[in-house]
């Protein structure tokens, strides 16, 4: 059997370790008999302590030595003039895979706030010359309202085609292709014309790249406040935008069942009792609520808006939920 050579790829800086280590390591559990898996991180200032925990992490999923690591030092100057995120700038090093990883042909990039449900090597295969990325899926808002990423193109005379937008938190890179197509440096050049992007580098990567993009199917990227009618038990990502499962202050931040999937994987595979974390309380109503939602679906529709304030309020169907949490409990390459 040939042995598949796979590359995924996560960027972060000292506070996003735990999560990026809880997907890596779930990539690390699904990998099956002839594949092999090397996981790319791309660092921006995460601590020596912080980087051997992810790797403890990782090797626990997966103890045997078809994963590897590997560290990336990234230095901030890369980012300078890149303006400001919410979240951390090594947002933008998607931007310059092609440069950060000169030897490979394709990468698979995923944020860190996703969880696999599914071999790495599944989405690997939809690898396709033609494309400089393949993207996951960009849910419709909640209000079936215009993205207002596209009036933010508009305003600044950009056309960019609404049906052809991906959301770049996944993806698959033609690396390769996008070293011939100088991607990067063009990326460099919008940023210096349009500092401070809505989206950061999904904003500049959708215009730079478009025309020679392509969406993922479906069940790769699954957002978590609209799971719809993906089967999760089948191989899958999820990406949980807006609603990372360890930050639940907001009153709409319920536990759902596709939040506590998250916990399930921590405490099953990566021995982690997250969900100890919060109080008694807090799990009780939270998930009370959830449930009461997930059975009165008719109550939500009375206006779309209520539906939408409370994000995800479809549940997981029970046994496609037990044989993913039973998986787990057996064991990777089971
Ligand atoms: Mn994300």
């Amino acid at each position: 059997m040939e042995t598949k050579d796979i590359h995924l790829v996560y960027g972060t800086d000292d506070n996003y370790v735990f999560p990026t280590a809880v997907s890596a390591a779930s990539a690390a559990f699904y990998l099956r008999p002839g594949e092999r898996l090397t996981l790319h991180l791309f660092d921006l200032g995460v601590s020596d302590a912080h980087y051997e925990e992810y790797c403890a992490l990782v090797r626990r999923a997966n103890a045997t030595d078809a994963v590897s690591l590997v560290r990336h030092r990234l230095n901030k100057e890369m980012f300078e003039g890149f303006g400001a995120w919410r979240g951390s700038v090594v947002t933008y090093s998607r931007m310059m895979m092609e440069e950060l990883l000169p030897d490979l042909d394709w990468a698979i990039y995923f944020d860190g706030d996703t969880l696999w449900l599914g071999s790495p090597g599944e989405l690997w295969d939809l690898r396709d010359e033609s494309k400089l990325i393949l993207a996951s899926v960009d849910p419709p808002t909640p209000m079936g309202t215009e993205n207002p990423e596209f009036a933010w193109y508009r305003e600044r005379g950009l056309d960019v085609d609404a049906s052809g937008y991906l959301c770049m938190g996944l993806m698959l890179a033609n690396l390769k292709t996008m070293r011939e197509a100088r991607i990067a440096a063009r990326c460099r050049a919008f940023m210096k014309e349009f500092p401070n992007p809505r989206v950061v580098d999904q904003t500049v990567l959708n215009l730079v790249c478009q025309g020679r993009t392509a969406p993922l199917p479906p069940q790769w990227g699954v957002f978590s406040v609209w799971h719809g009618s993906v089967d999760l038990s089948k191989p899958s990502a999820v990406h949980y935008v807006t609603d990372v499962p360890w930050k639940r202050q907001k009153l709409n931040r319920l536990f759902s069942d596709v939040v506590l999937l998250w916990f399930e994987f921590c405490k099953r595979v990566l021995g982690r009792d997250e969900l100890a974390r919060f109080s008694p309380w807090c799990r009780f109503w939270r998930r009370g609520a959830f449930v009461i939602l997930k059975h009165c679906q008719w109550a939500l529709n009375v206006h779309p808006y209520v539906k939408s304030r409370l994000r995800n309020t479809h549940g997981i169907p029970r046994h496609a939920y037990q044989s993913i949490v039973e998986r787990w409990t057996r064991g990777g390459q089971a």
